[in-house]
């Protein structure tokens, strides 16, 4: 962990330069070829201590390779056909047991949280990896501002339904919409996002734009994207891979090496674009994020309620 007291690097600190090549190449090529799109404004966005200084990911490796089964089951999938998702006007509903309920337009929360950049360890149940400079702003000031009431003790979250503009939603492949949760001192973890963009710039679509949550210490398909509800709870919510599976997919699906997936090894992954040495390197206790969060589960056995 670096020194508290110390903001962390950007992404432009940490990244090799071959890669910030690349980028500016991938970007120019983009912006040449969308002669409608608007100009790709950069956020800007503060530089966090609560960063890592791991080496990141290309926007070609964070971009290239999804889960988002919205549009289909296939990793090139999302970037082939998340590009037809109208994200905006977009407006989030947030309700239950909060003081101030409505449906706020994306725009206007925006106006008020500060943007930070969140450089973090991203871990799949799927045992691949990577790093990713993330643009966003703490749940906890999105929940702060809205008031949570003192019986609230989880906070669940939704996915848009739009059929005909996701066709995996066509399918029976999940139950949709595709819903996540967190108990409420997990969502006020300063660790805990809500993503907007990423590199800089605006999340791409097969990303989760406009608005993804980010919760790096948990297995990555707890960072549910494209989210139209926010809610607050008093019971533990229904998840979409728990509700499928719960001996393989357990509500809190923190990353632990000494857990395994009843298929599968999580002791190590496989970091996308191979990595330092490529092949494969040994996972961290909740991703690396042990020191910051352990205390969360104090008393909780994590090999029972995983
Ligand atoms: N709505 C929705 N959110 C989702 C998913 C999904 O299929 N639908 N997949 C999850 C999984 S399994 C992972 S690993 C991450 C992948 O995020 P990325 O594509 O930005 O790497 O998104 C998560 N959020
Ligand atoms: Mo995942």
């Amino acid at each position: 962990m670096r020194n508290q007291f110390r903001a962390g690097p950007t992404w432009a600190e940490v990244t090799p330069k071959a890669h910030f090549l690349n980028r500016r190449a991938l970007i120019s090529g983009a912006a040449a070829m969308s002669l409608a799109g608007p100009a790709l404004a950069k956020i800007s966005a503060r530089p966090s201590a609560l960063s890592t200084d791991a080496a990141l990911n290309s926007l070609e490796d964070i971009t290239s390779y999804n889960n988002y089964y919205e549009f289909g089951t296939g990793k090139e999938d999302p970037a082939a056909y998340a590009g037809a998702l109208t994200t905006s006007p977009w407006t989030v509903k947030i309700d239950g047991m909060v003081e101030k309920p409505g449906d706020y337009a994306l725009e206007d929360i925006l106006g008020k949280v500060s943007l930070e950049e969140r450089i973090y360890r991203f871990r799949c149940v799927e045992a691949w990896s990577m790093v990713v400079p993330w643009i966003g702003f703490q749940l906890s000031d999105l929940l702060a501002r809205v008031g949570v009431q003192p019986g609230a003790k989880y906070v669940a979250f939704e996915t848009l339904m739009r059929p005909e503009e996701m066709p995996g939603q066509q399918s029976g492949i999940l139950e949709w919409p595709y819903r996540e949760g967190l108990r409420l001192d997990e969502a006020m973890h300063p660790l805990t996002i809500l993503a907007t963009g990423l590199y800089g710039e605006a999340l791409p679509n097969q990303n989760g734009a406009p608005i993804r949550l980010v919760v790096p210490w948990k297995y990555g398909f707890k960072s549910i994207k494209a989210i139209v509800r926010i809610s607050l709870v008093d019971k533990q919510p229904p998840t979409t891979w728990n509700m499928i599976n719960a001996p393989e997919y357990g509500f809190y699906s923190n990353v632990n090496p000494n857990v395994d997936h009843p298929r599968w090894s999580q002791a190590s992954e496989r970091p996308l674009g191979g990595g330092l040495f490529g092949g494969r390197q040994p996972t961290m206790m909740f991703n690396g994020y042990e020191d910051q969060v352990a205390s969360l589960y104090a008393g909780q056995d994590l090999t029972v309620d995983f």
